[in-house]
């Protein structure tokens, strides 16, 4: 997962609060102590750290817990609100047409992110187009455009025309009816004169709404310097962090943009255009601290199903048959890896666990088999699946080719779905009370 590690710390230094008998200065410290050593490990620069475990242990032991929070609840709370000041508001991302120029260094991700931006707002129901002005890299312009293709976006690009200024002029006005342009442009190894001179210059032309600088979080804290020196030249919009699925130094790459006053944009978790996620702090510190995360699951969902693909009504009244199951693990199958989405889960959810990659694969592989094993059904079962008796479950299983168990232990994992999601009905929204069932407490 992303951010793993720094997460596993942050959690185990939660839970020591969980364990405490009384919340005293001792137990504030020690649990300070732990998050400092977190945020050190992933590369959080000292002073900054320094600074905010002062800031925790002085609110801990002077504030007064607001009713009807206890003071271990009230802890959490201010940790968790520490960790939203050192990480900063997300930027402000407008669903209408506009024109974004991408900037970056060599490598940082820049033709990977077009893409992936440009499913964003494909995914929006917008008509997005990009531009391949990179004329600096061999291969550049075939890159961008086998991506775009496979997305069945709208692509702009002369190959073997090395004047980027005259291909981003000619891409703006050839794809004048597409809502959202991206220009993609070079990378060079460092911030240098002639990679500046472009980038003004394609600047002017395209009097882009949006410059994102895409920046690799394995540079840790450096990344401070590279959003001030692309901040000073081009004045950069948003940032975009990515490979933070590759590193242990996310932390310093985002508490490290976020001083530079230059909003987090989008976070890139992975190679494909789906790994890729509008940045929000305050989902992103609930997943960190384990509190789940049900609204950006809830938006994932939203943007890949459509209204037919599932009654959501139905299923927060608990109707859930074996169709709607169904129904979710295709819907699941178009999300992606099941892994991202069960990282998603409010730990409660997905019972506690932690999942290794060997069990993520067996879990989709029985979905398979699930999947096969109900399309032996009859729509009835799959409506009323307590028709399932002995002889149906012989037949299926022959029908399928699957052993009887399989199918019981589909039926069993139908009625675990159910009961979940009957929980979900009754306000675990509530970040507080996630924290609560989470903690314990
Ligand atoms: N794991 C991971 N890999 C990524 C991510 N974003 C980009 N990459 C990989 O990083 C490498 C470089 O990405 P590009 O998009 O080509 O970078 P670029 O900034 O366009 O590079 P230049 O055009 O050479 O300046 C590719 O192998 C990408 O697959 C990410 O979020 N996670
Ligand atoms: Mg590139």
């Amino acid at each position: 997962m992303v951010m793993d590690k720094l997460g596993d710390s942050l959690q185990g230094a939660l839970k020591k609060l969980v364990r405490a008998g009384r919340i005293d200065e001792r137990t504030v410290n020690e649990v300070v102590k732990d998050i400092q050593r977190a945020l050190l490990q992933a590369d959080v620069n000292v002073k900054l750290v320094m600074g905010m475990s002062k800031k925790i242990k002085d609110r801990a032991m002077k504030e007064d817990p607001p009713s009807g929070m206890s003071p271990r609840e009230h802890v959490i709370r201010i940790v968790y609100q520490e960790l939203m000041e050192i990480i900063g508001q997300g930027a402000e991302i407008k669903l209408k047409p506009q024109t974004i120029m991408m900037v970056g260094l060599q490598g940082s991700g820049k033709t990977t992110s077009t893409a992936k931006l440009a499913r964003f707002f494909q995914k929006k129901g917008l008509k997005p187009a990009v531009i391949a002005a990179d004329t600096f890299r061999p291969g550049a312009h075939k890159q961008l455009k086998i991506l775009s293709e496979k997305l069945n976006v709208a692509f702009y690009g002369e190959e073997g025309n090395p004047d980027a200024v005259e291909i981003v002029r000619n891409g703006l006005k050839a794809l004048d009816k597409y809502d959202v342009k991206i220009v993609d442009t070079a990378g060079r190894h460092a911030l240098e004169a002639d990679l500046i001179d472009e980038m003004e210059r394609i600047h002017k032309i395209a009097k882009p709404d949006q410059k994102f600088m895409v920046l690799d979080a394995a540079i840790g804290q450096q990344a401070s310097q590279q959003a001030h020196a692309f901040n000073d030249s081009v004045g950069i919009t948003g940032v975009i962090i990515t490979k933070l699925d590759g590193t242990a130094k996310g932390g310093g790459a985002l508490s490290a943009v976020s001083e530079t006053k230059a909003p987090i944009a989008f976070i890139g978790v992975g190679e494909t255009p789906e790994d890729f996620e509008k940045f929000e702090a305050d989902r992103f510190i609930s997943r960190l601290l384990g509190m789940g995360d049900l609204k950006s699951l809830m938006e994932k969902a939203e943007e890949n199903l459509s209204e037919e693909d599932v009654d959501v009504d139905a299923l927060m009244q608990g109707r859930f048959t074996l169709k709607d199951m169904y129904k979710q693990l295709e819907a699941m199958n178009k999300m992606g890896p099941l892994k991202q989405i069960m990282q998603m889960l409010p730990m409660g959810m997905a019972g506690g666990m932690k999942v290794s990659d060997e069990m993520f694969r067996e879990t989709g592989d029985k979905l398979k088999h699930y999947r096969i094993i109900m399309d032996s059904m009859t729509e009835a079962e799959m409506l009323d699946p307590k028709l399932i008796g002995g002889t149906r479950i012989k037949r299926i299983s022959r029908g399928s080719g699957c052993s009887p168990e399989e199918i019981r232990e589909l039926l069993k994992y139908h009625k675990t779905m159910q009961t979940a999601l009957k929980g979900l009905k009754g306000g675990k929204f509530n970040l507080q009370k996630m924290m609560k069932k989470k903690m314990g407490m």
